[in-house]
């Protein structure tokens, strides 16, 4: 588990790579999906942390000008982000926007406080950092990617992340300029599909830099609240110029009550109680 390659950001704690066990789990080949998310709120009523704030995160090519009048604010250090008053998991992008050609595409604008819901509803959780990093590198070490070392490998797209100039112009050679279906793509040698790029997905456990030192080699996981939680996977606003997260030791983080177009979740559950 983790990297101490050079392509690595020392400071997210990637390394020092470490040998780790994880007991024996199973975890959803696919992320959440909008249709499955829908039947969780039909089934529980359940309303988002978006919806209780009226606002989430919406990346600014997708705002329309009608929708750009619902713009609350703009992250200084991160501009592309707007808060759209209106936009939640089922109007993603805002209230002109819908998820009916998306059914099948991951569920975004979902804080981790959501998709622990999510969890305890469907009788699942979390995976923890491990766990997920377990699957995602589907049987292979040491690898960069769920497939190994080459992001194209013979020129092929593997993951849907950003191709040209972030964060201005997605010529989406990969087929898609937001996200994609769950199921896009070659799946990893677990047959696990978007382990790399589409959507971040929430982990079990608290974030901190110091993971691999502060985690025992045993089912690690870091459990001492530090205000922010474990995201893995890299997204669809992914580029190596900026971010290179789509590297399956890339870690990365936000408040538990965030939500954002490019992050969603896969569930989990172990094999023995
Ligand atoms: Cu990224």
């Amino acid at each position: 588990m983790g990297t101490d390659s050079r392509e690595g950001f020392p400071a997210d704690g990637e390394g020092p790579e470490r040998v780790v066990r994880v007991d024996p789990f199973y975890i959803a080949p696919y992320a959440v999906t909008n249709a499955q998310f829908q039947q969780f709120v039909e089934e529980t009523g359940y309303v988002t942390e978006a919806e209780q704030f009226g606002w989430t995160y919406v990346f600014h090519l997708f705002v329309s000008e009608e929708t750009k009048r619902q713009v609350v604010s703009v992250p200084q250090a991160t501009p592309w982000w707007y808060a759209v008053n209106g936009a939640y998991w089922a109007k993603p992008e805002g209230l002109d926007s819908d998820i009916g050609d998306r059914m099948n595409h991951p569920v975004v604008h979902v804080s981790w406080n959501d998709a622990e819901a999510y969890c305890r509803w469907s009788g699942q959780r979390l995976p923890t950092e491990a766990e997920w990093e377990y699957a995602a590198r589907g049987g292979l070490e040491r690898k960069t990617y769920p497939w190994g070392d080459l992001l194209k490998p013979d020129g092929e797209h593997r993951c849907n992340i950003w191709q040209g100039k972030f964060p201005v112009k997605n010529n989406a050679s990969d087929g898609y300029e937001g996200t994609a279906p769950v199921d896009a793509y070659k799946p990893n040698g677990y047959g696990l599909y978007n382990m790399a790029g589409n959507v971040w997905e929430w982990c079990a456990d608290w974030f901190t830099p110091a993971y691999h030192r502060a985690t025992p080699n045993a089912n690690p996981r870091f459990e001492q609240p530090t205000g922010i939680r474990s995201m893995r996977g890299g997204s669809y606003l992914c580029h190596r110029s900026y971010c290179n997260r789509y590297r399956v030791a890339a870690r990365s983080s936000n408040t538990p009550d965030s939500s954002t177009g490019n992050a969603g979740f896969r569930v989990a559950f172990s094999a023995i109680d």
